[in-house]
């Protein structure tokens, strides 16, 4: 089977289970797991920020941002595609009691003149604006990238506003190899930073929130209210360590496969790719041409030995990773080019 739903699927290799077994491990509730403190040293240091906090997942990481930076009735404004408004099971309501304004993006991009213009005034009425929203890469977008001067932009405009500012950079190391802007350039605009560990990267478990010491500091203790704290998690951090220092770089060929791959399906008939929203690791197809529906497309998919994710009634995504050689993505071009054509 050729897994392209996801590049969370990806197994952990050898030499990071290895890395795993030997990890020093101690009570990260008291901060004293080695293995978790060097990567939350390691990664603050990578991406320029004082401190950081590993956590179970993406979803934890961007749930306790956000309980850290508001009160129950703040609003967030965020791009409409964003991933905590679609697939975080409404998680920002639940746990933090906030409402989301959203904006629609184009390519998943938001401009400081789209949020100036829907800051609420400082009234009785209105949600407090707190916070604001960014994805990077942009996963429903197609795995695009946002640039850097619009980022630039909007901090000036949160500073005139005293807002906060919040990077969902679960693929944030995708945009880093796609640009080779520095991941602390990106993050330097942020008061937090959430990255993944367990999606490019390749490790099994693992994300982690960054920011200054003192919004750490507030942040562990709401981690620990969501019930995340995880003792002797050295285990897992070791898989994360290990992905931070060998799955970084080679991650320029799970684009390169992403493009080969968007290349082939933009030529079947049928088959529409938005070639320009390929700029990392992701590929929506739309198959509304064809006159068959984003799940029969799926299964005839996966029959054939290929699995990708219907994410709409004629869109689907395929995702390239660590465990996908580009031998692979040729035979998953010869599948798709027999159900298309
Ligand atoms: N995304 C998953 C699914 O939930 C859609 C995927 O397969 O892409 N931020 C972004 C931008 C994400 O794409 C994801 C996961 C998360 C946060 C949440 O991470 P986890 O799954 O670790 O909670």
């Amino acid at each position: 089977m050729i897994d392209l739903r996801s590049d969370t699927v990806t197994r952990p290799t050898p030499s990071m289970r290895e890395a795993m077994e030997k990890a020093d491990v101690g009570d990260d509730v008291f901060g004293e797991d080695p293995t978790i403190n060097q990567l939350q040293e390691k990664v603050a240091a990578i991406t320029g920020k004082e401190d950081g906090l590993f956590v179970a997942s993406g979803t934890m990481a961007n749930q306790v941002s956000i309980k850290t930076h508001t009160q129950p009735g703040d609003e967030i404004i965020l791009e409409t595609g964003s991933h905590i408004f679609h697939y975080e099971s409404g998680a920002p309501a639940f746990l933090s009691g906030v409402q989301l304004q959203t904006i629609n993006g184009k390519h998943g991009v938001i401009t400081s003149k789209q949020i100036e213009a829907v800051i609420r005034p400082q009234s009785m009425h209105c949600a407090q604006t707190r916070l604001i929203w960014l994805e990077n890469t942009h996963n429903r977008a197609g795995g695009t990238v946002f640039p850097l001067e619009e980022i630039r932009k909007i901090r000036v405009l949160s500073d005139s506003h005293a807002l906060f500012m919040h990077l969902d950079g679960a693929r944030l190391w995708n945009a880093h190899i796609a640009t080779g802007i520095p991941l602390s350039e990106y993050a330097r605009y942020f008061d937090s930073v959430s990255v993944c560990f367990s999606k490019g990267l390749g490790a099994p478990v693992g994300s982690m929130i960054l920011g200054s010491a003192e919004f750490i500091h507030r942040a562990r203790r709401i981690r620990k209210i969501f019930g995340g704290g995880m003792r002797q998690a050295g285990i897992i951090a070791a898989g994360a360590l290990y992905a931070v220092e060998h799955h970084i770089s080679r991650m320029k060929e799970d684009h390169d496969n992403a493009r080969f791959l968007a290349e082939i399906l933009s030529a079947l008939p049928g088959v529409h790719v938005d070639l320009t929203s390929v700029q990392t690791n992701i590929v929506y197809f739309d198959v509304s041409q064809t006159g068959k529906n984003g799940d029969t497309i799926q299964e005839l998919l996966q029959k054939n030995g290929v699995q990708v994710i219907s994410v709409g009634p004629t869109r689907l995504r395929a995702v390239t990773h660590l465990d996908i050689s580009r031998q692979q993505i040729e035979q998953a071009a010869i599948v798709f080019k027999k159900i298309f054509q």
